[in-house]
């Protein structure tokens, strides 16, 4: 059986993966109808809030694959209801800037309760994906604790720095203030999840989606096992630039990558991505039309280029792009 990996964060892997899951079911792919897809999800957006492990990446590809997302939001279930929330800000409890739907609640008590338990991640998404059949195998990145922290300018600390959760940056700030820093948390002492690895080394096809390059494909990346299980692996990488002339279409990652120096455009990524021939990840990268200018620089660096339309505006859109892709790298 033809296998496909996907390493993904949360909203625009998402999205991607519902294109990608429709053009196998419509022999859009060069691939078999009953193709196996692993999404390797980030977890480094997780969150503790109210006493629950909050999983967002998980939730929204678990969610949207699932069909229970909500799709103004990107996050979070449909047909929500906020009375907890507005309870706990009536009590004054923070986090008020956080917001946990009713329903989204009894996901982050089943997998709170099971990690008390003592399963451990991985086995917590396996329950949980049991009620959603999101028709893929949904692993987290790892089943070790990281946090994405962000240190900001805050002229009240003697140091003239804070360091605020990812969360904290990105739903309370709106990433409206310069990242100074990155810090992962845990990620250096963090391991594969069961399953990760082989679901690289042993893919016909590994795909990096238009995901945050940094915090989401960037600290996949990260954890010790996974870079390397890309050098071994015999599947062509292939990705899709998530920067569409000079900015990013949804999220924050223009700030993440100014914080990490690294240029935000097309080429840019690739860049920092790397050709697997020279000790990076990528074989294949896909640009916008827009960016139709930069093919040649991304050659240049030993990855195979082209430039497409990369809005994934249906799945049928998104279903052509991940064609495209898969046969970029054939
Ligand atoms: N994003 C927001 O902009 N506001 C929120 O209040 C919020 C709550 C939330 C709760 C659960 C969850 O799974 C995701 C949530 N998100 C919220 C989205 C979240 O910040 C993003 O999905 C990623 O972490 C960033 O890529």
């Amino acid at each position: 059986m033809s296998s496909i990996t996907v390493l993904s964060g949360g909203m625009g892997g998402a999205r991607f993966l519902q294109g990608l899951l429709h053009g196998l079911a419509a022999h859009r792919m060069p691939f078999p109808q009953d193709t196996a897809v692993t999404v390797v999800a980030n977890t480094a957006d997780d969150i503790w809030v109210h006493g629950l492990k909050v999983c967002p990446d998980l939730d929204t590809v678990m969610y949207t694959l699932g069909d229970g997302i909500d799709l103004d939001r990107g996050w979070g279930r449909r047909d929500e209801t906020w009375s907890v929330k507005d309870e706990l800000a009536t009590y004054g409890v923070e986090p008020t800037w956080f917001g946990l739907g009713d329903r989204d609640i009894a996901t982050h008590l089943v997998r709170t309760q099971m990690l008390e338990a003592g399963y451990p991640l991985s086995d917590v998404t396996q329950a949980l994906c049991r009620r959603w059949q999101p028709g893929v195998t949904l692993l987290p990145m790892s089943d070790d604790r990281v946090e994405t922290h962000v240190a900001i300018a805050d002229a009240d600390s003697p140091s003239g720095k804070r360091v605020i959760h990812f969360q904290e940056y990105w739903v309370r700030l709106r990433a409206e203030v310069p990242a100074e820093k990155l810090v992962f948390v845990g990620l250096d002492q963090s391991s594969p999840a069961p399953g990760v690895v082989a679901a690289i080394t042993g893919a016909d096809l590994v795909i990096l989606p238009p995901s945050n390059p940094v915090v989401s494909v960037g600290t996949i990346l990260g954890v010790p096992g996974i870079r390397e299980a890309l050098h071994e692996t015999d599947a062509p990488v292939v990705g899709l630039s998530p920067i569409v002339g000079n900015t990013h279409v949804r999220g924050m990652a223009e700030q993440m990558l100014t914080s990490i120096g690294v240029e935000v455009s097309a080429a840019g990524v690739a860049g920092h991505y790397g050709a697997r021939s020279r000790g990076g990840v990528l074989d294949g990268w896909l640009v916008d039309d827009a960016d139709a200018d930069q093919v040649a620089r991304v050659e240049s660096l030993g990855i195979a280029c082209r430039a497409v339309p990369l809005m994934m505006t249906s799945p049928d859109a998104t279903a052509t792009m991940a064609a495209t892709a898969a046969e970029l790298v054939r």
